[in-house]
């Protein structure tokens, strides 16, 4: 078939390799849990993958960004090296944050991301007071927020949102929405109309969209981008599904029969796909980019397989000096 006019066939490609090696660092990273070499949780976002590149693929170096306990996504579309990545997940001399963070906690400040966190909804005042400091900075650049559906129960959520239309903050709030928290179904949890009815009732422009269309989400994206720029905090609000378990050890016993079956029909990456194949692109070219994307991760995942862990003295480096609690407490 041939290109069609409107469907900018050059980007789309690029934001389909971008999903492949998403997929492919956590299809490592789940590896590496599997075989014992990570401590901790690994939370997939394995079919969540279109809210992350179609948002971060359009921000600048210099944009700030948080995320979640599901985080890897957004850090990889932010720019952030993946061995350094592969290696914070195990603790290995490399990392990110000298593996002292891990998968929950990773940050990288050389391309603008301030850190994922393992506290749900914990991220989102990090980010207003970011948005805030570039304000007062006059800086010409903005935060994006990323969180769950369930932290939208938390209270940072509307401190947080408050706050940003009070002092009309350059800040852009991702609601990325895969109905569940953790083991619950975040409507049974949730009173009244969601994220956007509550961002709305705060005088925050706020829109659902469907967040495994990358094309959607992509022109979504900028679209806010741009009203940020102009007019302070604004939020969207992107339907997913998450594909795997709450964590790669979870079974998710809790959904019903079939329930994720159904909705491999719904993956982002297949459903980009089906677009680029329409359009005119080879399948050859396609599966093409999801080999690379396999070979680039199963490199970072043996880098850091047969990395060193830190020297053990490195664990009081960058860490908080808080005195000795024996002599201090007692
Ligand atoms: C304050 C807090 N409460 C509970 C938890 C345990 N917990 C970890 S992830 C999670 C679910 C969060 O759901 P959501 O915000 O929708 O994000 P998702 O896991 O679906 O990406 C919970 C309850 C936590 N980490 N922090």
């Amino acid at each position: 078939m041939m290109p069609t006019k409107n469907f900018d066939q050059r980007r789309y490609a690029q934001l389909f390799k971008q999903m492949c090696r998403i997929r492919a660092f956590e299809r490592a990273a789940i590896n590496a849990k599997n075989e014992g070499l990570v401590l901790g949780a690994i939370h997939p976002s394995i079919g969540q993958e279109a809210a992350a590149v179609g948002v971060c693929e359009n921000l600048n170096k210099d944009d700030i960004l948080l995320s979640t306990h599901r985080g890897h996504g957004h850090t990889l579309s932010k720019g952030a090296d993946p061995s350094a990545m592969m290696l914070e997940l195990l603790g290995k001399e490399g990392g990110n944050c000298a593996g002292k963070g891990g998968s929950m906690h990773i940050a990288d400040f050389s391309v603008g991301m301030l850190g994922a966190n393992g506290v749900v909804g914990a991220n989102i005042n990090i980010a207003v007071g970011a948005a805030h400091a570039i304000k007062l900075k006059g800086e010409n650049k903005i935060v994006v927020c990323i969180f769950g559906d369930g932290a939208i129960n938390r209270g940072p959520f509307l401190e947080g949102l408050n706050w940003a239309k009070v002092y009309n903050l350059p800040i852009l709030f991702i609601c990325e929405d895969n109905g569940y928290s953790a083991t619950t179904h975040t409507k049974e949890t949730t009173a009244g109309g969601g994220p956007v009815v509550r961002a709305q009732s705060l005088g925050i422009k706020a829109e659902t969209f469907d967040g495994n269309d990358i094309i959607t989400v992509d022109q979504a994206a900028q679209d806010y981008i741009e009203r940020v720029k102009k007019s302070g905090p604004h939020l969207l609000h992107f339907l997913t599904y998450r594909l795997e378990g709450h964590t790669s050890t979870d079974p998710a016993a809790y959904r019903p029969d079939g329930e994720a079956d159904g909705k491999w029909s719904n993956d982002p990456i297949a459903r980009c796909r089906n677009l680029l194949v329409e359009d005119g692109v080879s399948a050859e070219q396609l599966d093409k980019f999801d080999n690379e994307a396999t070979a680039e991760m199963t490199r970072v995942y043996k880098i850091a397989r047969d990395a060193s862990f830190p020297p053990a003295l490195d664990a009081y480096k960058d860490v908080q000096d808080i005195g000795n609690p024996q002599t201090e407490a007692f």
